[in-house]
């Protein structure tokens, strides 16, 4: 469902050298977690099935996982005065502070318990440091400091990416315009991911940006595996 109106690719045969990177499908971001989006549980049983599909075909499927200190940054309870959502812009922390959201080793931080998590050939962790969130898969926040998603993609030889998950504003957003400016062919599966919506206009933003660095929009139903 995509919420902003953009162009979307007909249809893309899988091949060789395709990854699909599953974001932070964690129960935080779950209805009924610290920082749900909305829906955030309706795309599972689709990533499930997509999951499926690229095993199959023996592509690469690599999950991040959002993995905050329990004193992170980000969080509006280390700021005195402050709330969840309300703007603040710091070196690696903004446009807005968060919940308390998944916290090392607590169960909001783990895998929703109905994704199928024996997919992933690995997971990419990110928001470890204290002072510097990562909402990009590949880069942290201060824009520099590698996640090693990159490398772990180059070194199993991949060439494009299908990036799903949450939330589609900030980390499924981020890792597609990063995966673009590292030179990966970006498709991003508009049907599976769902937004946090904070600022109202993020996603509007983040899909001009995305189509700027050469994304692609996709709907998962229209991935083709290779006819034999
Ligand atoms: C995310 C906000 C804070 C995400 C992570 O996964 O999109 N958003 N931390
Ligand atoms: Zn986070």
């Amino acid at each position: 469902m995509a919420a902003v109106n953009v162009e979307h690719l007909d249809s893309v045969e899988l091949q060789k050298g395709d990854a699909l990177l599953v974001v932070d499908m964690q129960n935080d971001f779950m209805p009924g977690g610290a920082l749900a989006v909305e829906g955030g549980d309706t795309i599972i049983d689709a990533v499930n099935a997509l999951m499926a599909l690229f095993e199959q075909h023996n592509l690469a499927i690599v999950f991040t996982q959002d993995w905050h200190p329990a004193d992170h940054d980000s969080f509006a309870s280390r700021h005195p005065g402050k709330h969840p959502f309300d703007p603040f812009e710091a070196s690696g922390i903004g446009p807005v502070l968060w919940p308390d959201h998944c916290v090392q080793a607590t169960a909001g931080a783990e895998f929703h318990p109905g994704l199928q998590a024996r997919f992933a050939e690995t997971v990419i962790r990110k928001g470890y440091h204290r002072k510097i969130d990562s909402y990009s898969g590949f880069l942290e926040n201060d824009r520099v400091t590698e996640t090693g998603l990159d490398g772990y993609l180059r070194g199993r030889g991949v060439k494009r990416i299908f990036v799903c998950g949450l939330a589609a504003d900030y980390c499924v957003y981020f890792t597609s315009a990063d995966g673009a400016d590292k030179g990966y062919k970006v498709f991003y599966l508009s049907d599976l991911t769902r937004p946090v919506g904070a600022p109202p206009d993020g996603l509007e933003k983040a899909y001009q940006s995305m189509r700027s660095k050469g994304v692609q929009f996709l709907n998962s139903a229209n991935i083709r595996a290779k006819q034999k």
